[in-house]
């Protein structure tokens, strides 16, 4: 356990926008009665609750370890984001897939390579050994990364469209401010404690990540939750109207 210093106080900021962003979708599901909106705007409200702890976490010094890097002595290694992100992109990933109508192989062939992305990032953040092995965990993450963008354009695309009109526009939405938001993630890492370069200051990078987690979770859910409507009514025309004719 270490002490954040002065970027505790994006830390809080991030807390409090997780927090803000758990309880908009809470309030936004009470009145929804039809489940599979509901299986939404569950996944979607678990997101930032869980950064929300993830963010209290490290800005109390609770989910950050330091540790000796490259001759310098303490280097604060927020590992609770890891944590985050495990539990978190398989979730957004899941909200993508529901969307699509992908098949539940896909799903699963995506959250493994999920998972390589994180825990490779997560690997080379704890290495001591020096940039060369940090930059391989890097480009392992990466690579894994690179897979997951080429099954959300081509698979997961290719599906939502299938489905109706109107959902390929609200996947197509979606899909894009996660292919804009998620490629920001690595180069944040190495250029800041994560390459072991320091190119940017451990207070702009936790600002940088603030930013992107509250885009990629409350943005995201934001977009997708007030999307439900066209959703319901591509997916059950005939009830709704059909969409698909307009
Ligand atoms: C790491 C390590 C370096 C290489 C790559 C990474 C990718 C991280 C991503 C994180 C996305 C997080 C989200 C969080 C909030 O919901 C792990 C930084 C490629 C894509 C979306």
């Amino acid at each position: 356990m270490a002490t954040p210093g002065s970027e505790a106080t994006w830390l809080w900021v991030g807390f409090i926008g997780m927090l803000l962003g758990t309880v908009y979708f809470a309030v936004q599901g009470r009145g929804s009665t039809d489940p599979e909106q509901q299986t939404y705007y569950i996944i979607t409200t678990i997101i930032p609750a869980i950064a929300a702890a993830a963010y209290l976490a490290m800005a109390t010094g609770l989910g950050v370890i330091s540790m000796p890097i490259r001759g310098a002595a303490g280097v604060d290694i927020y590992w609770a984001r890891y944590a985050d992100w495990l539990l978190t992109t398989p979730l957004l990933i899941i909200d993508l897939a529901l969307v699509a109508g992908v098949r539940k192989r896909m799903i699963y062939k995506l959250l493994v390579i999920d998972v390589i992305m994180i825990l490779g990032g997560l690997a080379g953040s704890m290495m001591q050994q020096g940039a060369v092995i940090r930059i391989a965990w890097w480009a392992v993450s990466t690579a894994a990364f690179i897979i997951l963008l080429y099954y959300l354009l081509g698979e997961f695309s290719r599906r939502a469209r299938n489905r109706s009109t109107a959902t390929g526009v609200v996947f197509r939405r979606l899909r894009n401010i996660t292919l804009g938001l998620w490629a920001l993630y690595p180069l944040v890492w190495i250029l800041g404690t994560g390459g072991g370069f320091g190119m940017i200051t451990i207070t702009t990078e936790i600002m940088l990540y603030v930013v992107l987690d509250i885009g990629t979770k409350v943005g995201f859910g934001a977009v997708l939750l007030n999307s439900q409507d066209i959703l319901q009514t591509a997916d059950h025309p005939t009830s709704k109207g059909d969409i698909k004719s307009q």
